[in-house]
């Protein structure tokens, strides 16, 4: 297994990549050409520059997070063609350059969705924060507002400024566009680019929605284990994959997340596993906690297990942490409280290995 961390490249994120290495067990990082559009083709030459970086830290450039789908292949227009060629080429140059893992998601128009960047918790930590309520009465062009204000300076993927203008645009053009349709788009998208990932070995890894469900009126596809299931459906190959998102997934309190782990239909595909905890304050409202089970609302350990019982060897990361000890990062991607979800990981993990009595 690869322990890894994201990290947003040198431009764009606060945390060094020479602090990363001192975490212990982090063997790299998942990134992404956070310059380059949804859309446009990634150049060997660019992909090249960014491993030899990492690797020039003593860290492997593991995957990348994420190689973002163009909102013409989500809603099937026929311009979306020209982008499944692009992102094609993409993924060849990622396979020429030795990257074998690519987390995307399929959410139309939003990445992941807060209310709140920083909400300050009892013990003076700032977390990430989820409400309905407000979701249901803000027009989303304020959301963007919203997220400017609150973001420290920092562009949030999915919640760049310049996409402000298109949004109101690809609401009309999300009209009519179904679940079931959407759905089927995800397929054709796969089905064109499978086989470049076979001859590449490049594990896709669709990351949920988040949170589980739809928001602003805006049909979701990947929020449960039965959608799971489906998208294992849509194609066979082992290529089309997911990334196990704890806190995306479990935001949708009906979601059991050891019990989507070990799915058969699902477990083989879990290419990439995204580590956290939240703690729900009621039903669509939430905040995002420390790792720890005690903190949050998921049991961590029975997480850990479900992921050793199906001999999970892939990549993993800790996701979103708090933002403690007075640092200033990007919301979500500070350095210590992701090093603690390493340290907390890496404790699980040592005991479920040396306690399991078959080896
Ligand atoms: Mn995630």
């Amino acid at each position: 297994m690869d322990i890894t961390l994201r990290w947003f490249g040198k431009k764009h994120d606060s945390v060094k990549l020479e602090y990363i290495k001192q975490i212990p067990g982090v063997t790299g990082v998942v990134s992404s050409l956070h310059d380059v559009p949804a859309g446009e083709a990634w150049k060997l030459e660019d992909i090249l520059a960014l491993k030899n970086e990492v690797e020039a830290a003593g860290l492997k450039l593991v995957g990348i997070e994420s190689v973002n789908i163009h909102e013409d292949i989500k809603i099937g227009l026929p311009t979306r063609e020209k982008y499944i060629e692009n992102y094609k080429i993409s993924l060849e140059n990622l396979g020429k350059a030795d990257v074998h893992l690519v987390c995307y998601n399929f959410m139309p128009i939003f990445d992941w969705t807060r209310t709140d960047l920083a909400k300050e918790l009892e013990d003076g930590s700032y977390v990430l924060a989820y409400d309905e309520n407000i979701i249901k009465d803000i027009k989303p062009e304020k959301m963007f507002e919203r997220v400017e204000k609150e973001s420290a300076g920092f562009i949030l993927p999915g919640w760049e400024p310049n996409r402000r203008d298109e949004i109101m645009d690809l609401f009309e053009k999300y009209k009519g566009v179904t679940a079931e349709k959407r759905m089927e788009n995800l397929k054709y998208f796969l089905d064109a680019i499978m086989p470049v990932c076979e001859k590449y070995q490049i594990k896709m890894a669709i990351h949920p929605d988040d949170p589980a469900w739809s928001v602003f009126g805006l049909p979701r596809i990947v929020t449960s284990e039965k959608s799971l299931e489906e998208i294992a459906a849509l194609n066979d190959s082992i290529y089309n994959g997911f990334t196990l998102c704890t806190g995306s997934l479990g935001s949708n309190l009906k979601n059991n997340l050891p019990e989507i782990i070990r799915n058969p239909k699902i477990k083989d595909r879990i290419h990439f596993v995204h580590f956290r905890n939240i703690k729900y304050e009621c039903d669509g409202v939430f905040h995002e906690s420390s790792h720890l089970s005690s903190d949050g609302d998921f049991d961590m350990y029975e997480i850990a297990k479900a992921l050793y019982d199906i001999g999970f060897d892939g990549v993993l990361r800790p996701d979103h942490g708090r933002m403690i000890w007075g640092e200033e990062a990007r919301p979500g991607y500070g350095l210590y409280d992701r090093a603690l979800g390493v340290a907390y990981f890496n404790g699980l993990w040592e005991a479920i290995r040396k306690s399991d009595k078959s080896k």
